[in-house]
């Protein structure tokens, strides 16, 4: 294979969506398949699902949270049991009609969600307070035929993702918990993504149909459209009416229960390729790494096994980090570094014959490129320093975007829709406000949860403003 050749020809900058598709294919991320929305995902990202996994699960373990599995196809009857929440969604649902040559006597829908069937379940199981809370989580994949072009990871048929779900006796407890579940949320996109997220509450018209109210993060990409990064939803009691989730209170009244659910999907994989990707190809926040340290032996005649023999001893010493030596003779140095920082790994080691002299290693940072010498004696502690910062860098670096692609305005005039921004605004949130937002072209994406007014005049109508509120484009 010539160099050009696992080189990216796109730009980031110039081209994303193209630049995109070839960092996902190239970098060996995904591949697609025979079904148009449905694609392959990779062990290179699958490893960072497994490490958003493994972080999840031992968050909820902490709250209570345990992990069930509920079947994947659902009858017509129970999906179509709560009106609400299927409206808008319906041409989405895939069905199965058959099995062999018989006609089913009910359809079965293919789960696009799972609430229907969880909470027939859960109706059963609750009957006094003390059944309660409930916090129910399964880690599955879910269909929807969606017909808006499908964009690898970003937007899929199918997707793998976690859907939790939790009854409580109060609504306190249900505010509580779909707060807490969305800060855990953020801490996947801050710690081990490097990602800065907006987070908030959705608008009574974007909201999910089924939920008293939505809590959201949201994600502004490199092209500055703005993605929905994970949910979590106050059902209030809309579905234990629905599914009559009752339980018997300490008075022995009975009451029905209040719910939450919440969900974070693979999509989150889409998010981190493009944020942190360059012209040079992937880069993976070295926390969710398949491989942290790429240890590449640079062979030269009559030195080749002791060059190696260092090697593998460089990995055992880093034995707290995934490293993998690169011992394949039939391809050069040169193509060896290109092919790594294609595939984004953070750290690269090179090992010849003059770092054997000094008891050395060179160092290449995926970020910045910089090199450094280590002495073999300080490695341990010196690539943990890097790892470390190259963490912290993508994260300064993710952040510097995505503020430069927050504008704050104060009045609609201002708004330019050609030009690419997320604008910050205060907003009365009264509906026609927002319809005049939507007839740019814009959706508001959050309400803040935290941000006080800065502008006592909705930036729409110009009567008392109630929330700080961020509005763009949105895919
Ligand atoms: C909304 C709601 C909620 C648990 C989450 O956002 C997090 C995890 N579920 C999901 N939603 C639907 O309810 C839905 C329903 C049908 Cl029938 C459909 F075809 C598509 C859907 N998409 C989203």
């Amino acid at each position: 294979m010539k160099k050009t050749d696992i080189g990216l020809t796109n730009k980031k900058k110039e081209n994303f969506s193209g630049w995109y598709t070839e960092v996902i294919k190239k970098a060996k991320l995904m591949d697609y398949s025979s079904v148009s929305g449905g694609i392959v995902i990779l062990p290179n990202a699958y490893f960072v699902w497994q490490k958003i996994q493994d972080f999840l699960n031992k968050e909820f373990k902490k709250i209570g949270v345990k992990n069930a599995y509920f079947p994947s196809l659902i009858p017509e009857s129970l999906l179509k049991k709560e009106k609400q929440h299927i409206k808008g969604f319906e041409p989405e649902v895939a069905w199965v009609t058959e099995a062999g040559k018989t006609r089913l006597s009910e359809r079965l829908a293919i789960r696009p969600t799972s609430e229907t069937i969880m909470y027939d379940s859960f109706s059963k199981w609750i009957r006094s307070y003390k059944d309660l809370p409930l916090k129910i989580n399964q880690w599955n994949n879910v269909v929807r035929w969606e017909f808006k072009h499908p964009i690898p990871f970003l937007r899929t048929r199918e997707f793998l993702w976690q859907e939790g779900h939790s009854v409580f006796s109060s609504k306190e407890e249900a505010d509580k918990e779909v707060l807490e579940i969305i800060n855990l949320y953020e801490r996947v996109y801050n710690e081990l993504l490097a990602i800065p997220v907006l987070r908030g509450k959705k608008t009574e018209n974007e909201k999910f149909a089924g939920a008293d109210y939505t809590l959201s993060l949201e994600a502004i990409l490199p092209n500055k459209k703005v993605i929905q990064a994970a949910t979590s939803h106050n059902l209030g009691q809309n579905f234990s009416k629905a599914f009559d989730i009752v339980f018997l209170d300490k008075n022995e009244k009975e009451e029905n229960a209040w719910q939450t659910s919440w969900g974070f999907s693979t999509r989150s994989l889409g998010i981190m390729i493009a944020t942190h990707a360059d012209d040079k190809g992937m880069i993976f926040p070295p926390k969710v790494a398949p491989i942290q340290v790429v240890i590449i032996p640079i062979f030269f005649e009559g030195y080749k096994n002791k060059i190696l023999n260092v090697a593998k001893k460089v990995k055992d010493k880093l034995k707290e980090f995934e490293v993998f030596v690169d011992d394949r003779e039939d391809y050069s140095a040169g193509w060896k570094f290109n092919e790594w920082e294609l595939k984004g790994i953070p750290l690269r080691i090179e090992i010849g014959p003059n770092e054997i002299k000094n008891k050395e290693v060179l160092a290449v940072r995926r970020d910045n490129l910089k090199k450094e010498k280590i002495k073999i004696s300080k490695l341990n502690s010196r690539v943990k320093y890097l790892l470390d910062d190259i963490q912290k860098e993508l994260f300064k670096r993710a952040k510097k975007d995505f503020l430069d692609s927050i504008k704050r305005i104060n009045s609609f005039n201002e708004i330019k829709t050609k030009e690419n921004f997320v604008f910050e605004v205060c907003l009365c949130n009264k509906i026609s406000c927002e319809k005049k937002v939507n007839n740019q072209g814009l959706k508001v994406l959050i309400l803040s949860l935290d941000k006080n007014i800065f502008n006592n005049n909705c930036f729409v109508c110009g009567e008392k403003s109630s929330f700080v509120a961020y509005i763009g484009k949105s895919y």
